[in-house]
């Protein structure tokens, strides 16, 4: 058993590179592997005549290409992922058998999808929105997909509600409007006419919503599971992913300007983390409760709408996965891939949450019109790496022949074969758990309560978290234009924070509710402020403003420690080219003050020196220098610049290191830089 489950990541890439072409060395042929002689005027009846209908190679090149697009994701279209390898650092014996979970160190290859939720497939990526957090473990006992999100409950307790909820986020649909918002009529008419949504709502304004990277957000199987071990014994289990860099999160203005500036900023980040050789590495947690507390909590564990407190119920350590190799093609991997909770191994198992249940129909259901048949499976991102056999034949686009003379079961003619494994042989059996009840359409009682977990989010929140989300309900609820809708959203909000919805409707311009009793929950959970993450200064990206005759004795020691600590550090200048220091030292210029933007850094230098046009030099610097004061982050400044930043906003307080000429390791400037915001910076003085 041990070691039929060492496979590294290498057994999944092996596999796929069986499947890779490499067109680039080759002369081109038709799909017939025809050698084709011309490829730039289709086969006429005369230079000036019409084309005709017997070049091959016209109609293949055509058609295929009329063909190429696919239906996009229903949910999750915009999305980009990576290849990597999970390890883990304690068995999970006691819990499940699950193969891939016994030995510390077993390596298991995974590919993993993040995603935005509402928009489509070619929306910009900095959005308020959840988003998906999906992982494929190639085990060696099957595929098992966890495909999570990055907050870590759902906004409906049934899955029945589901097309409702997409409907009412989506663009509406009389003039396709908002893209890839929530900010508009109908997503808070049905927020508000669906007050199970209310603690996801939160997690929707708060920070979590824009996070600065892929690399930089927690992810949540969201859903109660259960692990079965050898035993037959079950353990109800909660899933988390946690970033080594921790969590982390865009200010909204700045989220909204990314939008414009990089649309695919947080694809770029993760590829080009990856190709730096940043991999990107999240632990793997569990929570874990003996199925005999199920009914312990004063909410009930089945229902998705509800977290479990990491501080009563303390997340366990389990494993790490890596993100380490890019695709070689966004199509055949990323848009192909197939993830769906109900592929599971032995040894993990669902629970009755209503939503679980519902969504072990939704995936296969909407892969079959996504990917046009019942052979998905075959695609080679979706293969297992294991493998497999069964009596299920034909369908559109099948690849395997499968040899014999039967196709079903039982038989005699083929010895049975393929024959079923009993459990200790591998074959799964679903946990024989006691069901018994009248077939009802009703919500169990345990799961009404919408607004003390809601409130208790609320409560974890720091004072600057607190404003954001304030400000966020402020905007979103703005841009509503039905008044009634506006009025109704807050006063549901009442029932989380009543300063919080008075300080709303004051913005949103409806009277403050009245008739609300706000929920009485006064339990907070530190593990749910962003304050109390991780704080390091690895991959930040810095931006270095500078010109010619710049003071190099303050670059050099700057550029030294900020790489010594991980950062990435571009050097932006006027125009691209060679810049000369004041003593002959020289740099390259990475980018311009035109091709890049104060957003895309999490930090600046500001070094200056002699522009060509040095006021406009000035005046770019000033606006870059400014949005970063605005957005919070760290900025530091050498002695040479100080006129330079006399032309800015910038003023001493939180973060700003002015005449900042770093020395050894510059601990000041990188625990600035891994503080990441300094949200008590009074932007406003
Ligand atoms: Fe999904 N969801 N979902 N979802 N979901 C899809 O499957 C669905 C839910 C999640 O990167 C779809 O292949 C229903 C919760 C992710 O390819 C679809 C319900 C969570 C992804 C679908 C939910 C998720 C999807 C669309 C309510 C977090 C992207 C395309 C019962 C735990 C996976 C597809 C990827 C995608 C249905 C709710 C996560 C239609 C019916 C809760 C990360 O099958």
């Amino acid at each position: 058993m041990k070691k039929d489950h060492q496979v590294n990541e290498e057994s999944k890439n092996k596999q796929l590179e069986t499947f890779r072409a490499r067109d680039y060395e080759h002369s081109m042929t038709t799909n017939q592997g025809l050698k084709i002689s011309e490829d730039e005027h289709s086969l006429k009846a005369g230079t000036r005549g019409p084309t005709l209908m017997e070049d091959f190679h016209f109609r293949e090149k055509m058609t295929h290409f009329d063909h190429e697009r696919i239906p996009e994701r229903v949910v999750h279209a915009r999305g980009f992922a990576a290849h990597g390898e999970f390890e883990v650092y304690e068995s999970m014996k006691k819990y499940t058998k699950a193969g891939f979970l016994q030995e510390p160190g077993t390596k298991t290859p995974v590919f993993t999808r993040f995603s935005s939720v509402a928009g489509s497939k070619g929306s910009a990526e900095t959005v308020r929105d959840a988003r998906g957090f999906a992982v494929k473990f190639y085990t060696q006992e099957g595929n098992y997909d966890l495909v999570g999100n990055n907050i870590p409950v759902f906004f409906i307790q049934d899955a029945i509600k589901f097309p409702d909820l997409i409907h009412a986020v989506k663009p509406e649909p009389h003039n396709e409007m908002p893209q890839a918002a929530s900010a508009h009529d109908t997503f808070w008419d049905f927020v508000a006419n669906n007050q199970e949504s209310a603690h996801m709502v939160m997690w929707q304004m708060s920070d979590r919503a824009i996070p600065r990277s892929f690399r930089m957000m927690e992810g949540f199987g969201v859903h109660t599971y259960r692990f079965v071990n050898d035993q037959g014994e079950a353990h109800f289990v909660k899933f988390h992913w946690k970033p080594k860099l921790g969590a982390h999160s865009l200010v909204w203005d700045e989220a909204q300007k990314i939008n414009g500036k990089d649309p695919d900023f947080h694809r770029r980040d993760l590829w080009e983390s990856i190709e730096n050789g940043n991999f990107v590495e999240f632990e793997l947690g569990v929570q874990l409760l003996e199925e005999k507390d199920e009914f312990k909590f004063d909410f009930d564990i089945l229902d998705p709408t509800k977290l479990w407190p990491e501080e009563d119920i303390p997340v366990k350590i389990i494993g790490k996965m890596t993100l380490n190799r890019n695709v070689d093609n966004v199509f055949a991997e990323m848009e192909q891939v197939a993830f769906h909770p109900g592929s599971v191994v032995p040894g993990i198992d669902f629970s009755n949450d209503p939503l679980l249940q519902g969504r072990l129909f939704s995936y296969t259901d909407t892969q079959l019109i996504r990917l046009g048949g019942p052979n998905f499976h075959e695609l080679p991102i979706n293969r297992p790496v294991c493998p497999f056999h069964n009596n299920q034949r034909d369908g559109y686009g099948r690849q395997t022949i499968n040899v014999g003379q039967t196709h079903y079961h039982n038989n005699s003619l083929s010895n049975n074969k393929p024959d079923t494994a009993p459990e200790e042989d591998g074959g799964y059996v679903h946990y024989q758990e006691k069901v018994e009840g009248r077939k009802v359409q009703a919500r169990s009682d345990s799961f009404k309560d919408h607004f003390s977990q809601a409130r208790l989010f609320w409560n974890s929140m720091s004072d600057a978290e607190k404003e954001h989300i304030i400000a966020a309900f402020s905007f979103e609820i703005g841009k509503v234009n039905d008044m009634n809708v506006r009025k109704q959203a807050v006063d549901m909000f009442a029932n989380v924070d009543m300063n919080m919805a008075t300080q709303v409707a004051d913005a949103v311009g409806v009277e403050a509710p009245t008739d609300v009793t706000q929920s009485s929950e006064s339990k907070s959970s530190p593990a749910l402020s962003q304050e109390n993450t991780a704080k390091v200064p690895d991959t930040r990206t810095v931006a270095v403003l500078i010109a010619d005759q710049f003071d190099d004795e303050a670059l050099e020691p700057f550029l030294k420690a900020s790489l010594d600590a991980g950062m990435t550090v571009n050097i932006v200048s006027e125009k691209f080219g060679k810049l000369t220091g004041k003593n002959g030292a020289t740099v390259d210029v990475d980018e311009t003050l035109l091709t890049v933007h104060s957003v895309l850094y999490d930090a600046l230098y500001v070094v200056g020196g002699q522009a060509k046009q040095q006021q406009k030099f000035d005046a770019d610097v000033a606006d870059f220098v400014n949005e970063a004061y605005m957005h919070f982050k760290p900025i530091g400044s050498a002695p040479a610049a100080e006129g330079l930043m006399e032309k800015t906003k910038v003023k001493p307080g939180p973060g700003i290191l002015m005449d900042l000429k770093v020395s050894g390791e510059g601990e000041q400037w990188v625990e600035a830089v891994a503080h990441h915001r300094f949200w008590d910076r009074n932007i406003y003085a």
